[in-house]
C-alpha cells in the first residue's frame, strides 16, 4: 500500500517546494508537487524529480571513512564513527594547543537550506572559538542593496502579480532559478501584461519576454539612472508618495541629470527609445513590478546597481497597487529568531573573519594563524569558490586536516582527511522559510536516515557532546530549537506546523509591502540616496568592464550563471541532468571568427586569473564581447578536471563583500592539441 507523506525540497532555490512524496514498504518510490502549496501548485522542476534516487544509491557518502590516498585522489577506508569522533576530538585539541583555536575554519554554505542544518554548526565553532565564515557567495551585495533602499527584505504576494500590467525582470533567469514565479507572470501576460527582460545573454527568460533588452554586463546603474531621469523629466513619478514616503529626491534627480539618452545608450548599448519606452511603460502600465535577479548583483558595483534599480518602484509609488513594486527576496517577513539557533553569545571572544570568497587564499596566504584544520559541511568549495586554483592549491595542502560532512561524493570530498556521511533532506527534521515567497514549512522524516548519516543537527549535538560542552542548548532537540525560533510569530506556534503543512507569514494573501509607505530604514523612509549603508547611487565604469583599460590584453567578458539542469553543483552528480548540460562556451560568430573558431572546436579561455577548457557554442543569444559557461560543472567531470571557477577572480563587490563570479575579462583562443 502506497503512504504519502509531506516534505520541502531543501536546495537553495527561492521556491522552495512542497513535496509529496510516495512510500511502499516504508520506501520512496516518488516524489510530486504539493497541489495544496499555493506557490508549487503541484509540480516540481525536472531537476528534482528524480533525486529521491539518490538516498538508496552509492553515489552517497555512506559511513565514516579517512583518506588512504594521496590528497585529491579520494581513496578512502571506512572507519566506525567512534574513530572519527575521537579522530576530530584528537585534532580540534591539537590544532588549538598548537596554533590556537582560530587555526580551526569552518566552511559550508547553503546545500541544505534547512534553518537547522544551516545554522546549528554556528553555535558549534562560536563555543569551540574557531575563525568564523562570512558567508557572502551568495547575495550580500543583493541584500544591502535591498536594506539601503527599504530597510526590509519584503516582497509581494507572488500570486498578486497575475494583476501586473508591465513587468521587468532585470538580471535574473527566472525561467531557470525561479520557475514557480514563471506562473504568475505568465498569466499576467494573458491578461496582456508586456514582459521585459533586461540581460546581457538571451536566456531563457529573454526568450519567454516579450522584449530583450541585452545590455552591457555591469552597466545596470547607468541605464537604472537614465530610466530614472526619464521618469522625473516626464512627472512620471507620485508625488505624493515621494513627498511623504521617502527621502534623497533632490539628490537623486541632481545625479540622473547627466544620464541623458545619449549618455546612457553610449554606456549600456542600450537605445535611447528602449530607455524611454521603459520608463513610460512602468509609469503607463500600473501595475507595473520589477523583478530583480540576485545574479546581476555579482558584478563589482553590484550593490549599489541593486539599489539604484530598487528606486524605481518608489518613485512610481507602484508598491501601491496589488501586483506593483519590486519583488527580489522576502526573508525578512518570517518573524524567527535566528540567534537561537546560532548562538554568538557562546563565543568567549570575538575571533577572525575570512571572507568564503577568499578561501583560496585563506588556505595559502594567511598567517598568525595560519588555518590548519578546516571542517567543510554543506557545501562544496572545490567547485562553487571563485579563483579555484588557488582554493585547490589550499585543499592540497599536506599539513592541513579536512574534515567533510557530505551526502554524496564530492569534488571537495577528493581532498578530505576525514569523510562523514551526511543524511538528504529526506530523512531530516528541520523548517524553511523561502527566500523568494512567503511560505514557511516544517518537515518531519520521511524516511530514517539511511546508512551511517547524521544530519547537520545530529551531527553538531554529537561533537558538541564529544567536546563536553555544558551549554543547555547541545542537549536541545530539533523540536525544542524549531519552538524557540517560530516564537516570535504572534498567531501561529508549533502546533500549525508540525503535520508539515505550509504555512504562510503573518501577512495578507494579497500582501503588498510599503503600500501603506512604511519603510524599515532608521528614518522609516525610502531612501533614494542616502550613503550610511551603500554608497550614494552613482555609475562608476567596471574595472572588469568594456570601460577598463584591461580590455585590450583580455577583450571579452564572461557570464558564468546559473544552469537549468543544476542547482549550482546539486545534480552534477547525476549523469542524467549532466546529460541534459553542456560543458560549452557561448560566444558570438563575430567574436568566435575574429579568432578563426568554429562551432564544436576546444577552446581555451583565460583571465588574469586562471584558465580552462570549453567547447565552443556559436549563437547570438550571447552580445559581442560576451560569453558565457553556464555554472557550476563538477570539475571532474571538464575536459581538463577546471570548471569555469578556475577563471574567475575572488575580487569582491563595492558593498557586502559577495562574489563577482559574473564581472570577469577574459581572452578566448582555440585550443590546439
Ligand atoms: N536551475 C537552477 N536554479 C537555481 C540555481 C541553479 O544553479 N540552477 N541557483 C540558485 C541560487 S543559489 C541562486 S542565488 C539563484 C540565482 O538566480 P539568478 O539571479 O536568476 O541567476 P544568475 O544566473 O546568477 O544571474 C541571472 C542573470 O543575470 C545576468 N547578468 C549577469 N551580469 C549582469 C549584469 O551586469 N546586468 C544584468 N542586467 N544582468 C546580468 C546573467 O546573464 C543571468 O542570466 O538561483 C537559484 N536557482
Ligand atoms: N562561477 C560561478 N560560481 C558560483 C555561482 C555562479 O553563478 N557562477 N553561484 C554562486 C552561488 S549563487 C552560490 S549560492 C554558491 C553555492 O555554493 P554551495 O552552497 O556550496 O553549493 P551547492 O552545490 O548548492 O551545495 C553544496 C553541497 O552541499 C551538499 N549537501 C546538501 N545537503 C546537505 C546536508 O544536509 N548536509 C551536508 N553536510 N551537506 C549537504 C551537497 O551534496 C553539495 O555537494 O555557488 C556560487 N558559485
Ligand atoms: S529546486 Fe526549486 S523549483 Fe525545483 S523542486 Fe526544489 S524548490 Fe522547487
Ligand atoms: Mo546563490
Amino acid at each position: 500500500m502506497a503512504e504519502l507523506k509531506r516534505t520541502v525540497c531543501a536546495h537553495d532555490c527561492p521556491d522552495q517546494c512542497g513535496m509529496i512524496v510516495k512510500l511502499e514498504n516504508g520506501k520512496i518510490i516518488g516524489v510530486d508537487g504539493d497541489t495544496e502549496h499555493p506557490i508549487t501548485n503541484g509540480f516540481l522542476c525536472g531537476k528534482v524529480k528524480d533525486e529521491w534516487e539518490t538516498v538508496y544509491s552509492d553515489l552517497r557518502v555512506k559511513f565514516p571513512m579517512k583518506r588512504v590516498g594521496k590528497k585529491g585522489e579520494g581513496r578512502f577506508e571506512r572507519i566506525s564513527w567512534d574513530e572519527a569522533l575521537k579522530t576530530i576530538k584528537k585534532k580540534f585539541h591539537q590544532t588549538s594547543e598548537n596554533f590556537g583555536s582560530e587555526a580551526i575554519l569552518p566552511f559550508s554554505y547553503a546545500g541544505n537550506m534547512g534553518l537547522l542544518a544551516r545554522r546549528v554548526g554556528d553555535r558549534f565553532f562560536y563555543r569551540l572559538g574557531a575563525s568564523r565564515l562570512d558567508r557572502t557567495i551568495c547575495s550580500t551585495a543583493s541584500e544591502i542593496g535591498t536594506q539601503s533602499v527599504l530597510g526590509a527584505a519584503l516582497s509581494p504576494d507572488w500570486r498578486n502579480f497575475t494583476k501586473s500590467k508591465f513587468i521587468v525582470v532585470w538580471g535574473g533567469n527566472i525561467a531557470s532559478s525561479n520557475v514557480h514565479l514563471v506562473p504568475f507572470f505568465k498569466k499576467a501576460q494573458d491578461n496582456g501584461a508586456e514582459i521585459f527582460c533586461i540581460d546581457p545573454q538571451k536566456t531563457r527568460t529573454a526568450k519567454i519576454s516579450d522584449f530583450h533588452v541585452p545590455l552591457r554586463p555591469g552597466t545596470d546603474t547607468a541605464l537604472a539612472l537614465g530610466i530614472i531621469r526619464e521618469i522625473i523629466k516626464n512627472k512620471f513619478y507620485d508625488e505624493n508618495y515621494v513627498k511623504n514616503f521617502t527621502n534623497g529626491f533632490d539628490e537623486l534627480a541632481e545625479a540622473c541629470e547627466s544620464f541623458t539618452l545619449q549618455k546612457t545608450s553610449e554606456i549600456t548599448d542600450v537605445y535611447p527609445k528602449t530607455i524611454q519606452k521603459i520608463a513610460k511603460k512602468l509609469y503607463e502600465n500600473q501595475p507595473s513590478v520589477i523583478k530583480i535577479g540576485i545574479g546581476m548583483s555579482r558584478q563589482l558595483y553590484g550593490a549599489t546597481a541593486t539599489r539604484t534599480i530598487l528606486a524605481i518602484p518608489c518613485l512610481l509609488g507602484s508598491w501601491q497597487k496589488i501586483g506593483g513594486g519590486a519583488t527580489l527576496e522576502s526573508a525578512d517577513v518570517f518573524k524567527i529568531n535566528k540567534n537561537v539557533a546560532s548562538r554568538e553569545d557562546l563565543a568567549s571572544k570575538k575571533t577572525r573573519k575570512i571572507n568564503m570568497v577568499e578561501l583560496g587564499k585563506a588556505l595559502t596566504e594567511i598567517e598568525n594563524p595560519p588555518v590548519k584544520m578546516l571542517f567543510v559541511w554543506n557545501s562544496n568549495p572545490a567547485v562553487v569558490v571563485p579563483n579555484s586554483a588557488k582554493v585547490i592549491q589550499g585543499l592540497l595542502r599536506e599539513d592541513l586536516f579536512t574534515v567533510v560532512h557530505e551526502r554524496i561524493f564530492s569534488d571537495t570530498t577528493k581532498y578530505a582527511d576525514l569523510l562523514l556521511p551526511s543524511t538528504i533532506y529526506y530523512e531530516n527534521t528541520d523548517f524553511y522559510k523561502s527566500y523568494g515567497h512567503n511560505f514557511a514549512q516544517m518537515t518531519n522524516p520521511v524516511v530514517p536516515p539511511q546508512f551511517e548519516a547524521k544530519s547537520n543537527f545530529e551531527l553538531f549535538q554529537t561533537l558538541a557532546k564529544l567536546m563536553d560542552f555544558q551549554e543547555d542548548c547541545f542537549n536541545e532537540t530539533e523540536h525544542d530549537l524549531i519552538k524557540k525560533m517560530i516564537a516570535p510569530w504572534e498567531e501561529k506556534t508549533f502546533d500549525d506546523f508540525k503535520n508539515g503543512k505550509c504555512v504562510q507569514a503573518e501577512v495578507p494573501n494579497d500582501f503588498q509591502p510599503f503600500a501603506d509607505g512604511k519603510f524599515f530604514t532608521p528614518s522609516g523612509k525610502a531612501e533614494l540616496w542616502d550613503n550610511s549603508l551603500v554608497a550614494s547611487p552613482g555609475y562608476k565604469p567596471s574595472f572588469e568592464g568594456h570601460e577598463s583599460p584591461k580590455i585590450k590584453k583580455f577583450p571579452l567578458q564572461l557570464i558564468s550563471g546559473i544552469a537549468h539542469n543544476f542547482l549550482n553543483t546539486s545534480f552534477g552528480e547525476s549523469q542524467r541532468n549532466r546529460k541534459k548540460e553542456k560543458t560549452v562556451l557561448k560566444i558570438h560568430p563575430a567574436d568566435a571568427k575574429k579568432r578563426l573558431i568554429e562551432n564544436g572546436d576546444t577552446v581555451r579561455i583565460f583571465s588574469e586569473n586562471g584558465a580552462c577548457l570549453l567547447t565552443a557554442e556559436l549563437t547570438e543569444d550571447v552580445r559581442e564581447g560576451l560569453v558565457v559557461s553556464e555554472a557550476l560543472f563538477w570539475n571532474e567531470f571538464t575536459q581538463d578536471g577546471k570548471g569555469i571557477n578556475f577563471v574567475t577572480s575572488d575580487k569582491l563587490t563595492d558593498f557586502g563583500g559577495c562574489s563577482t563570479v559574473h564581472a570577469n575579462l577574459v581572452e578566448v583562443q582555440k585550443f590546439l592539441v
